[in-house]
């Protein structure tokens, strides 16, 4: 019997499966780092994470409380609006349905807001149900301060800008307020199987 050729398929690039891939976009191995300022070092003893705003009492957590809670570990893809696009990406985080497990809120909306400023708006609905994470550790290991860490909201079905690096709280809005980047001009959305990039898209 004639022996598989291995050295042809190792020499063959991964190709991804078209169907993961939203419109527009290209998949890369890299993990580029795209940051709008200076990278904040946030030492863990001085780090918390706040749940405030439009609640009935906002609850905050220090590090060591907020990684007791129960955390998940969750496998998925991730895309920029800059068009690349990371799949398979591994992470262990606390389920914003854990965050807001208990908060009493009507609000319909959220800010979440990073150390150094930035922020990015996001529908309560497009955070529960499974669908983000405030993740600290990045395959297997601690959060790097580049890609966020301590901490950064992780919300894989929408473009990488909602996942805002170094976040220290939502903050629950009734209204729905534009963050740094949907100020700018990218869509107040963000759906990456849409193309939701800019606004009037
Ligand atoms: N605090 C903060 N979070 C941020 C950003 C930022 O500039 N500051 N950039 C956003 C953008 S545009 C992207 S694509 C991703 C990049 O994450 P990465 O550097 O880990 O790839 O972080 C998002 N979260
Ligand atoms: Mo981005």
């Amino acid at each position: 019997m004639a022996p598989i050729s291995r050295g042809f398929i190792g020499r063959r690039r991964p190709v991804a499966d078209p169907s993961l891939v939203p419109p527009g976009q290209y998949v890369t191995s890299d993990f580029p780092v795209l940051s709008a300022g200076p990278t904040p070092h946030a030492p863990r003893d001085e780090w918390s994470f706040t749940v405030d705003g439009a609640v009935q009492k906002p609850v905050s957590w220090p590090w060591n409380e907020f990684t007791a809670l129960p955390a998940e570990s969750v496998t998925v893809d991730i895309h920029c609006v800059t068009k690349w696009s990371k799949l398979g990406t591994r992470w262990k985080g606390v389920s914003v349905d854990t965050l807001l497990d208990g908060v009493q809120t009507g609000a319909e909306y959220m800010t979440a807001w990073s150390d150094g400023g930035y922020t990015t708006n996001l529908t309560v609905q497009d955070v529960t149900d499974g669908k983000a994470w405030v993740a600290y550790e990045f395959d297997g290991q601690p959060l790097e301060p580049e890609h966020g860490g301590p901490a950064r909201l992780l919300v894989p079905h929408l473009y990488f800008w909602k996942s805002a690096k170094w976040v220290r709280g939502l903050t629950l809005t009734l209204d729905d307020e534009p963050g740094f980047w949907e100020t700018y001009g990218y869509h107040n959305h963000g759906d990456p199987w849409r193309e939701q990039r800019y606004q009037g898209d």
